[in-house]
């Protein structure tokens, strides 16, 4: 079930089949304990984020809010984002653009990605409203979208013109949801503001063992 929210906003429902969610999980905590892996990140006024996130391809680093290619914590690399990432960001957007197209709307530039950010929120994670403007000013100005893949946990979220919580549109991202914001949608406000407990499908508790919480991926072009 595909979802045009705004122009360049899709929300793809259900999108990533139950075996890929699993993938996904045993991926990012094959990768998370590695070199580069999950930490608990901080901002410039020592402010810690309310979750764990680690960096694939490139790093991100909230202290500078820069792109910069060793992790000044640790001096650590980031590990490759894996192929079948790739593959299925390739996918979404193709099946995005085909859905817009067939609607008449514009189509969302398309985007190889260089960076992943995956953020594990366990029950208290959240993320306050923010814009995304720390990639390169040619992918901001292009308007590349930014994909993102739910899995895990419910998570509400909103997104907005400003930066007013009251006047934001909220939805629901659910295990095995992608949300694309491109083109117009680049700039909008949005953040996490909780995560529903208790929400992550049965089955991928069982197959991956994981903590309660929830895995959001954003994959970008720096
Ligand atoms: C809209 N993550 O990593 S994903 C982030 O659920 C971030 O972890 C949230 O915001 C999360 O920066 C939201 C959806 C998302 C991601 C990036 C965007 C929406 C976006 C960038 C620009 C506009
Ligand atoms: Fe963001």
């Amino acid at each position: 079930k595909i979802n045009i929210l705004r122009s360049g906003m899709v929300l793809l429902k259900g999108y990533i089949s139950s075996d890929d969610q699993v993938n996904i999980v045993k991926t990012c905590r094959d990768l998370g304990i590695r070199e580069g892996g999950f930490y608990q990140p901080g901002y410039q006024d020592g402010a810690k984020l309310h979750l764990k996130m680690m960096c694939l391809g490139r790093n991100w680093d909230p202290q500078s809010s820069g792109y910069i290619d060793t992790r000044p914590i640790d001096n650590s690399k980031p590990p490759e984002i894996p192929e079948f990432f790739h593959d299925m960001v390739k996918r979404a957007l193709q099946d995005s653009n085909a859905h817009i197209q067939k609607n008449k709307g514009k189509i969302i530039p398309f985007m190889l990605p260089d960076i992943c950010i995956v953020n594990f929120y366990t029950k208290t994670g959240k993320l306050g409203l923010h814009q995304d403007k720390d990639e390169s000013r040619e992918s901001l100005n292009e308007g590349l979208p930014v994909v993102s893949f739910s899995v895990g946990e419910t998570a509400e979220f909103l997104y907005g013109n400003d930066r007013d919580v009251e006047k934001a549109e909220r939805v629901n991202l659910e295990s095995g949801d992608v949300l694309i914001f491109g083109g117009e949608s680049r700039h909008v406000f949005h953040g996490v503001p909780c995560i529903f407990p208790d929400t992550a499908p049965k089955s991928l508790l069982e197959a991956t063992n994981m903590l309660p919480g929830r895995l959001n991926l954003t994959f970008r072009k720096y």
